[in-house]
Parts: C-alpha cells; structure tokens; sequence
C-alpha cells in the first residue's frame, strides 16, 4: 500500500469510528445499555470485517441497516408526532428537491393515474377524482429536512391506512415503495405506512397541492425526516424486498426517523 493510500486509510478509519458512534448515538443506545460499542464489537454485530477500503463502505452501509433495525423496534406505531395551529404555520413554506423550483415536475392531472404493484388484492390503478373521493384527514405538522431547516405545514389528504386497505395491501409486508415523476424513489416501513399520521396528500392549507409542493399528491409522515416524504407519486408498491430509496442509495440512513 502505497503512503497516500495509508493517509485516507486512517481517515477512513477515524471517521468510520465517529460515524459508526453518531449512527449509534440516539435513540439506538437506548436499545444496547449504556454501553459504548468498539468497533470491533459494531463489526461483529455487522458481520462485516473492515480491513481494506471497499469494505467500509459495505461496513458503514451495514451500521446504518443495523440502526434502522433499532430504530424499527423502538418505533411506537401508537406515539403521535406534535400537531400545531394554524398559526403557526411557517410562510412562505419552503420548497426542496434534488433539483431547482424551475425544474419542478408538471404532472397534468386529468391523465394522471396512480399505479399501484407488489402484494395487492384490489384496483390496481386509480384516477385523481378517485383518490379524492377517500376519506378526508388534515394535519399541521413540522417537516424536519436533514439540510438543517424545519418549518410547520399544513396537508390534506386521506389516511394511508385507508388506501392501504382498499388496494387490499398485504399489510403483514415488511415494505411500500414509492416511485416519483421526477427521479426520486422512496420506501417506508409498514409500521410506519399504518400510522395514524401518515396521509396521502392532495391539499396543502385548503388549496390543492402546488406542483412545487409534490402535485399531485406527496406522502406527508411527521414520524420521518424530509427526504423519506415522497412528492409526485406516481406509482406505489408493496414488497418484502428492500427497495432503498433516492438519497438513502447515497448514504442516509433508510428509517430516518425525526
Ligand atoms: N419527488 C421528490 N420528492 C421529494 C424530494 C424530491 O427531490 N423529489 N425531496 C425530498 C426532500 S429532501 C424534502 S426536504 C421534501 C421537501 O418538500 P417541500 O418542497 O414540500 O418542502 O421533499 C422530499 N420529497
Ligand atoms: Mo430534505
């Protein structure tokens, strides 16, 4: 090994161990006691060995799928993330996407049509009118974006219990996975997909949902950090292979829980 390459070793080495920490800092230390874990116990638990470079990739990836295995059991399906009022809203609300405001994805809603794949039973594809007749739910909540802004909102839609129900979802599925206008793709936990606050959403304060905000419809959880709240979905699926997710692919940790 050539000298250079020993140098990025060590930093590898030393901001794989602080990773490593911060990936099993809160809540996940709850699950092991106060017990610090070495590396090398992480790499037990991982079954990944971490002597050369590529594995720390496949080791770091492995934390983070070990913590979300954490964050999995310590999830409460019965917990509510706080509501607010409506004056509280955050105004202007602000918009995020991998790309600019100008790049937003136009979907034109009167050719629109939802797909819907994987363990399901019932109707496969579903119209706007459809999906708006469901029943109605409102939520003011705080969407948390790990770029380090939060602001409170306010979004309409329909329980995703409910659609879940009604495409005959298998619900004993370990996920839902979401396929977006844009590039994005995005998938969620069961426990999180049946929990009371997860809305599909059509409306964001009273209004129908603006493009910039995910028309026509964004998957709103205030369970879950920003980027697992898909915009645009055009396809929805139910799985028990593990289906990843836009930004995940690219290092965050899948649960994201807020
Ligand atoms: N289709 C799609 N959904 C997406 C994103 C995206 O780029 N494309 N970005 C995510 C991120 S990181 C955030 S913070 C929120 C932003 O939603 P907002 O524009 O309503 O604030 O959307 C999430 N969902
Ligand atoms: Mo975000």
């Amino acid at each position: 090994m050539k000298a250079k390459d020993k140098r990025i070793m060590t930093i590898d080495r030393v901001s794989l161990l602080a990773d490593a920490r911060r990936e099993l800092d809160m809540p996940s230390r709850r699950l092991f006691g106060k017990r610090l874990l070495t590396l090398g116990g992480l790499s037990l638990l991982t079954g990944c060995s971490i002597t050369d470079g590529d594995s720390v990739n496949t080791f770091l990836t492995a934390v983070s799928r070990l913590n979300d295995r954490a964050q999995a059991l310590l999830f409460d399906p019965t917990r509510l993330a706080p509501t607010y009022t409506q004056a509280e809203l955050t105004r202007p609300f602000p918009f995020n996407a991998y790309y600019g405001v100008d790049e937003v994805p136009r979907v034109d809603g009167g050719d629109y049509r939802l797909k819907v794949s994987g363990l399901v039973t019932g109707q496969r594809v579903w119209t706007l009118p459809q999906l708006y007749a469901l029943p109605h739910a409102e939520q003011i909540t705080r969407h948390i974006c790990v770029e380090g802004w939060s602001a409170i909102g306010r979004w309409g839609g329909t329980p995703f219990v409910e659609f879940l129900r009604r495409v005959g979802a298998d619900t004993t599925a370990k996920y839902v996975g979401f396929r977006c206008a844009d590039d994005y793709y995005e998938s969620i936990d069961m426990p999180t997909a049946l929990h009371p606050q997860t809305l599909l959403t059509f409306e964001y304060d009273g209004e129908r949902l603006p493009a910039k905000y995910g028309y026509p419809m964004k998957l709103r959880m205030p369970t879950k950090l920003g980027y697992k709240n898909p915009k645009h979905i055009v396809e929805i699926f139910v799985t028990n292979t593990y289906p990843g997710g836009y930004w995940v692919d690219q290092g965050y940790n899948w649960f994201g829980g807020s």
